[in-house]
């Protein structure tokens, strides 16, 4: 009888262990604008983060931290390893915010998001959603 007891307790804290990680899984999402949506520049890019602290760059480089990148335009750097640069289409939200207005010219647009830590280094695993948008006239 004791032993079964023992087997329902480990079961159950099995479980609450699965059901708590599963809680705490990590997930980036866009919020606005809604993929292959048709909107007006400038267009407001919003994310959202669940398992993740999201602060500014000047924090450093901190486990379970980073900030927000867009790459508007351009594909996912083929170096994740890499920190994003400063390029074209390469937009730092150094400052920790979740939304940035983006001036966007008429037609299609990809706009990918990019959690890197404090030495803007991409997160690993990788933090990323990618949507495309219309931007009309
Ligand atoms: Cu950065």
């Amino acid at each position: 009888m004791k032993v079964s007891i023992r087997s329902l307790v480990l079961l159950v804290t099995v479980i609450t262990i699965g059901l708590l990680m599963a809680g705490c899984a990590t997930k980036l999402k866009i919020t606005k604008p809604v993929a292959n949506s048709t909107v007006t520049s400038p267009v407001e890019v919003c994310f959202e983060v669940e398992g993740f602290k999201i602060e500014p760059a000047k924090n450093g480089v901190n486990s379970g931290a980073g900030h927000h990148h867009i790459l508007v335009d351009i594909p996912q750097p083929d170096d994740m390893d890499l920190p994003i640069g400063k390029g074209e289409g390469q937009i730092h939200m150094g400052d920790g915010s979740h939304c940035k207005k983006l001036q966007l010219s008429p037609g299609l647009h990809t706009l990918q998001t990019v959690i890197a830590d404090g030495n803007h280094v991409p997160v690993k695993p990788p933090l990323t959603q990618a949507i495309t948008i219309v931007v009309k006239e």
